[in-house]
């Protein structure tokens, strides 16, 4: 394969594709090793941020704008792909055939020898969930962590300065994986696999494929961990070298979630993690508990330091994030739910009463497979969006449903109709960009809008002045 490990060395010429947050990065990596660097991006320049403008100003690079042309790109020994980039599309397909290496961060990293352990983390919902804790459970052992990949740091940031680290911590995405070249983590992590991102990977299967890439080229004494519970991530390729480890609810798996106790079999013992009152005390926070364990204990670290982290351990914003009670009605954003794997597992922790706010721009999920969370759980279903017809169609017959043009919209239809007692919960199954910038924007502006009903509340009170 020609991306297997891509080396970048002095004298070289170096393509880096997309002016995003992963392409700067690359940018100043391969400068740093001394090669000579070009930009290609699809958007037209005045379409460029003002950061982006400042750094083609500052590294003076050559970009081309306004899309990819064999012709621009043909002069380098090594394209640098960001995660964004569809790897099928016509002009990398023409350059691949002209010989030149095609590869991402993490083939990059691959072309390294890293003198430090390297844990990534992977699966549908979870990950930066996983890659915080994990990060956090190794820097209270007292280890100097880079956090990074998918979460927001690129990979390319630990490569520029590595001598800051002892180890590292990597969220990689399905469209990192497809670029991965011999990338092989000393501990991989696989949390469950839903479909996702099929727009881009076609099937499921596809998809799948994709991520058991993360075990490929591991080694005899790498661990690879899977979720036990979950038939697609059971099916580890045979072949793979590392040892396998999993955790979930029966008592085959290596870490036994019973109740909300953790029961990990560690060299012949048990070991107990009891997260009663945790902020994991969930089904899918015991999952990821389980999982961060295993991995934080292959690299040694103790027991009573992992617990401890476990314990103190709080859930990032957008994630089924509490925002406040109005009327007696709970209000939760959970806009980091981008696929439908997500809000099943988000709707798990609410009873029958759920007001549930959903879609935005359809990745090529299948809404069905909501039917069944739906029927049981949510009461009144708020549709905004581009895929607002599809989540119609797929689940009309099973609850009631409005449509919204805004969150402004959802938020006050959701508020007229809840009771108290009720939840209204934000998990959109879909991407943000048809209407926001982000998930992180959606669910800012889906709390500006609770925060609102909260104002609104206030001013209806005895004595509070109305102006
Ligand atoms: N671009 C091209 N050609 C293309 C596609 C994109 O030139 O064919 C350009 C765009 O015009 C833009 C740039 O590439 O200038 C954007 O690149 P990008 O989409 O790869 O995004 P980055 O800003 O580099 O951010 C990427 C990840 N984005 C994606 O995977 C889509 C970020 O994950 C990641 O945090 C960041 O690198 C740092 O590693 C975001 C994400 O949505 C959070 N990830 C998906 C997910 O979590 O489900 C996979």
């Amino acid at each position: 394969m020609k991306n297997d490990a891509a080396m970048i060395g002095p004298g070289m010429k170096v393509a880096v594709i997309g002016l995003g947050i992963s392409g700067r990065a690359a940018v100043k990596y391969a400068r740093l090793c001394g090669a000579e660097v070009l930009v290609s991006d699809s958007r037209p320049e005045p379409r460029f941020l003002a950061e982006e403008r400042d750094f083609l100003g500052e590294t003076k690079v050559l970009f081309e704008a306004g899309g990819h042309t064999v012709e621009f790109l043909r002069q380098v020994d090594l394209i640098l792909v960001s995660p964004g980039v569809n790897l099928d599309g016509p002009v990398i397909r023409d350059l691949r055939a002209l010989g030149i290496s095609i590869a991402g961060e993490l083939a990059v990293a691959a072309g390294r020898t890293l003198s430090v352990p390297v844990v990534a983390v992977t699966g549908t919902n979870g990950k930066t969930t996983v890659t915080t804790l994990i990060g956090e459970l190794l820097q209270k052992s007292g280890k100097r962590t880079f956090v990074g990949g998918n979460i927001g740091t690129p990979l390319y940031e630990y490569l520029c300065r590595p001598s800051d680290h002892d180890i590292v911590v990597v969220e990689v995405s399905s469209f990192q994986l497809e670029s991965a070249g011999a990338f092989a983590p000393n501990v991989g992590v696989l949390l469950n696999i839903t479909p996702d991102h099929l727009d881009r990977h076609g099937s499921i299967e596809n998809y799948t494929e994709i991520k058991m890439r993360l075990f490929m080229h591991q080694r005899s004494g790498d661990c690879a961990i899977v979720n036990g519970d979950d038939g697609l991530c059971r099916k580890v390729p045979d072949g793979i070298r590392a040892k396998v480890r999993s955790f979930g609810t029966h008592e085959e798996n290596t870490a036994v979630i019973q109740g909300n106790v953790i029961h990990v079999k560690i060299d012949g013992k048990v070991e107990e993690y009891p997260l009663d009152g945790t902020a994991l005390d969930n089904n899918v926070g015991l999952q990821n508990a389980a999982a961060a364990i295993l991995a934080t204990r292959a690299l040694g670290c103790e027991r009573e330091s992992v617990l401890a982290g476990l314990q103190e351990f709080r859930l990032g914003p957008h994630r089924i994030e509490f925002i406040a009670e109005v009327d007696g009605v709970s209000y939760y954003n959970d806009s980091k739910a981008t696929n439908t794997g997500a809000v099943i597992a988000a709707l798990q922790q609410f009873s029958g009463n759920v007001l549930l706010i959903a879609g935005g721009r359809d990745k090529n999920d299948d809404y069905r497979l909501l039917r069944e969370s739906v029927a049981a759980r949510v009461r009144q279903l708020i549709v905004i969006g581009e895929a607002a017809d599809l989540l119609e169609e797929a689940l009309t017959d099973v609850v009631g449903i409005i449509r919204a043009g805004s969150m402004h919209e959802a938020v006050r239809r959701a508020a007229a109709i809840a009771r108290p007692g009720d939840v209204v919960l934000l998990s959109p199954a879909c991407a943000s960009f048809d209407m926001f910038t982000s998930y992180g924007h959606r669910g800012s502006e889906f709390k500006k809008e609770v925060l609102g009903l909260q104002c609104l509340q206030v001013a209806e009170m005895p004595g509070v002045p109305k102006n």
